[in-house]
């Protein structure tokens, strides 16, 4: 466990009402969590004093063997995200055939480490199983499959994850529906069903659409803003908007906040949940003040607005990292070094989640 500063009392686990007044933007009630008697200076810290998460994608492999990355993990966050351990072809790679050994690993650990979950992701294009990708099934196999799924994974951690990425990428750019499996087979209806389905099968976890290229005011944002409000309208169980928040250092959009509060005034909480900021390598001190200064307008822009129920960072360290992999040349996307220091980003996510910052 983290230790408490001497002469620092631990705080007190806030009441819903406490964290209300605290936030006063919140209008909405949180996910309640215990906050951790952690250092009020973390990221934690900060997070649980104004009642929100601060979320880290975390992959299997260095939570089983760095310690120094589970020593971070620990200290300066209070929500984890599976980057890969809960997508469908971890899960189950053969059909009828489950293997939920990485994903109760994070869960188990989460709960040791007072930490809540986000669930990513349950129906998406990507990572599929090839057994389901190539299995050219009927609309109406592919809709028992998909229940199934649903039913299967949300049942089995009920209770335990407070967000579900129900439906993750399932927009165009120009805010037209991707032309997926499950768009292609099902229509655009699959959404719906998801989301009733994952309710139907934990009713307290929050159901999220989550996307990237959404954070602007643009034509994929004005599409899901569209598409949401249809499915409120209808009663759907939709509660919130994952926001990715993949960017390119110094390329923020100017109209993010704005952007995150029309989904917010809809009833809608939302979430930052895969923030990361790459930069050309090799990164210059110019180029890292501009990261850290990103990193704490990103964490503003969600904060700042009604609902936000907090960020989450696709990782920790440079060490493990998606981008370097992805886009050629770009890499230093995350608040700490490949040593496990951390970098002006990381005391710039501190300040957006410090209003005494
Ligand atoms: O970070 C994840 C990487 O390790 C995987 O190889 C990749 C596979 O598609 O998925 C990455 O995570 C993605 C997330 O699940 C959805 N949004 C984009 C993320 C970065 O690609």
């Amino acid at each position: 466990m983290p230790h408490t500063p001497r002469g620092r009392r631990a705080p007190r686990p806030l009441t819903l009402a406490a964290a209300g007044a605290l936030v006063a933007s919140a209008t909405v009630a949180l996910p309640q969590f215990t906050p951790d008697a952690s250092a009020a200076t973390t990221l934690r810290g900060y997070a649980d004093a104004r009642g929100v998460r601060i979320g880290a994608a975390v992959a299997d492999g260095p939570l089983r063997t760095e310690s120094a990355y589970t020593t971070v993990l620990n200290r300066e966050f209070n929500s984890v995200t599976a980057e890969n351990a809960m997508k469908w072809d971890a899960l189950e790679p053969s059909r009828n055939s489950y293997n939920w050994a990485a994903a109760d690993r994070l869960v188990n650990h989460a709960a040791a480490h007072n930490q809540g979950v986000r669930g990513h992701t349950l129906v998406w294009h990507s990572q599929l199983p090839s057994w389901l990708a190539n299995g050219n099934f009927s609309a109406s196999e592919l809709n028992t499959i998909l229940k199934k799924h649903i039913d299967t994974t949300v049942g089995r951690y009920k209770g335990k994850i407070y967000s579900w990425d129900v439906v993750n990428e399932a927009f165009n750019e120009d805010g037209s529906m991707r032309n997926s499996v499950w768009q292609s087979k099902l229509g655009t209806g699959y959404i719906a069903n998801a989301l009733r389905w994952a309710h139907a099968a934990d009713p307290s976890a929050r159901l999220y659409i989550n996307d990237y290229n959404i954070e602007a005011d643009n034509a994929k944002s004005d599409g899901l803003y569209n598409l949401a409000r249809q499915l409120l309208a209808q009663g759907v169980p939709l509660q919130g908007i994952g926001f990715q928040a993949h960017f390119v250092v110094g390329q923020l959009p100017a109209s993010m906040k704005a952007n995150l509060k029309r989904f917010s005034d809809l009833g809608l909480e939302v979430s930052i949940t895969e923030l990361d900021v790459r930069i050309p390598l090799p990164a210059s001190s110019a180029e890292l003040a501009q990261q850290s200064a990103d990193y704490k307008t990103a964490s503003e822009n969600c904060l700042g607005v009604p609902r936000c129920a907090g960020v989450t960072v696709w990782g920790i360290t440079d060490k493990h990292s998606w981008v370097p992999g992805t886009f050629n040349g770009y890499g230093a996307a995350l608040p700490y070094n490949e040593s496990y220091g951390a970098k002006p980003a990381y005391t710039g996510l501190s300040n957006g989640l410090n209003p005494q910052a």
